[in-house]
């Protein structure tokens, strides 16, 4: 048994400059794990609460004062068990008193600690049926950033360079690569303007949307010929971030449902896009379901805010016809007991997983375990920056280790 000898819940800050929380755990046998949690700017309505209404200082207090001693002793090895006194010491369904932050600190922290003191890797605790850590997630990398992520950039939120590759060593150069090329691309396009980068390492550019979809398409394809990688073209809209009054809120123009589900559909021929998550406000199963109709076939189609990694959503989603993949965020839905419920309903139902960091992220390597664990068909992260880069060396370091 793996018993719980010790908790520590502390403020760090995330690559925001904003508090969140890390969690120590650390069992009888003296193995312990640590973790920090991420936290979104574009969060989705469905999402558990990061942190109660007091914010980190809060979440802090009530998990020193109520939920701590309820842990001690407990057995982290059963997640279960451990999980689940995490939800029993909240009793809200959104976890809005100690905070889905805390919840996914913690349940990392113990699982980490799980995992040194049997010696093993994260991604092996982690693990679904059939998965022996050889085969490894693609990456969809972040490369130009807008919406909540960049002051002044387009309404699209994630411009992405799609490199689909099972060898993380073809995979990150392509994307890192792509990154690179859109940036001379860039540069050419606005030769006296200065060029930024945002929330998640991506360029930020005065672009409008499909501009920006125009130029990452050409930055792929001068990536492809170059390496002789399959890196394509990718969009996260987050599409409820511009979305009011039933319409699609462009800068120069608006449009309904149809209008919207019309668009997409051309950019996806147009530009040759396989990944697009959020195309359609978070809550239209029906808008979600025409576009996998039209693409769905050539592209992931993929829910992030329409699932916010719960099952019941999901669930909801596959009867509807909704995507072909999800979103898997940890903290959308607090501990990893619920996330690894998402990803055998996804498994069950063949929707495709992909592991995403959050916006404000932490650096720290965790998230790769969790992609490698779950048999993700990709791992969602930016290109640059410590906490980004982080999880991709992470992943590096297990193709190196694991890898055929
Ligand atoms: C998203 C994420 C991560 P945030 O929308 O997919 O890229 O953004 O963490 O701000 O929700
Ligand atoms: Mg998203």
């Amino acid at each position: 048994m793996s018993a719980v000898r010790s908790v520590a819940v502390d403020l760090i800050y995330d690559s925001r400059g904003h508090p969140t929380i890390e969690a120590t755990v650390a069992l009888q046998s003296g193995a312990s794990g640590r973790a920090g949690a991420p936290s979104g700017a574009s969060t989705g309505v469905h999402e558990v609460q990061a942190f109660p209404a007091g914010g980190v200082p809060e979440a802090i207090r009530v998990v020193r004062e109520r939920l701590i001693p309820r842990l001690l002793g407990v057995d982290a090895a059963d997640r279960a068990a451990f999980d689940g006194t995490i939800h029993a010491v909240d009793g809200t369904p959104n976890l809005s008193v100690v905070g889905g932050n805390s919840a996914t600190a913690l349940s990392v922290a113990a699982a980490t600690a799980v995992a040194a003191e049997r010696g093993e890797p994260l991604w092996r605790l982690l693990a679904r049926p059939g998965i022996d850590g050889r085969r490894f997630p693609s990456i969809v990398g972040n490369s130009l950033n807008g919406g909540k992520h960049a002051i002044g950039g387009p309404e699209f939120q994630e411009f992405i360079a799609f490199a689909e590759d099972p060898d993380p060593s073809r995979s990150i150069p392509a994307a890192i690569r792509t990154h690179q090329l859109l940036g001379e691309a860039l540069h050419r396009r606005f030769p006296s303007a200065a060029l930024g980068r945002g929330d998640e390492g991506g360029w930020v550019a005065a672009v409008g949307s499909e501009e920006g979809v125009a130029l990452l398409a050409e930055a792929c394809a001068r990536a492809r010929d170059e390496l002789h990688v399959e890196v394509h073209p990718g969009l996260d809209l987050a599409a409820s971030e511009f979305f009011a009054d039933g319409r699609y809120r462009y800068r120069d123009r608006s449009l309904d449902r149809d209008g919207q589900v019309a668009f997409v559909a051309e950019l996806v021929d147009r530009y040759g896009i396989r990944y697009l998550e959020d195309p359609i406000e978070q809550d239209d199963f029906e808008g979600f379901a025409a576009v996998t109709k039209a693409v769905g076939d050539r592209t992931l189609v993929v829910g992030d805010d329409l699932y916010t990694t719960r099952a019941d959503r999901l669930a909801r989603g596959v009867a509807a016809g909704a995507t072909n993949a999800v979103l898997i965020k940890v903290n959308q839905v607090g501990t990893l007991t619920e996330t690894l419920r998402t990803v055998d309903l996804a498994a069950a139902d063949r929707q495709a997983t992909v592991t995403s960091h959050r916006s404000g992220e932490v650096p720290e390597g965790w998230l790769a375990h969790v992609a490698v664990g779950t048999g993700a068909r990709a791992l969602k992260c930016g290109l640059l920056g410590g906490e980004r880069v982080a999880k991709l060396n992470e992943l590096l370091r297990l193709a190196r280790l694991h890898g055929p």
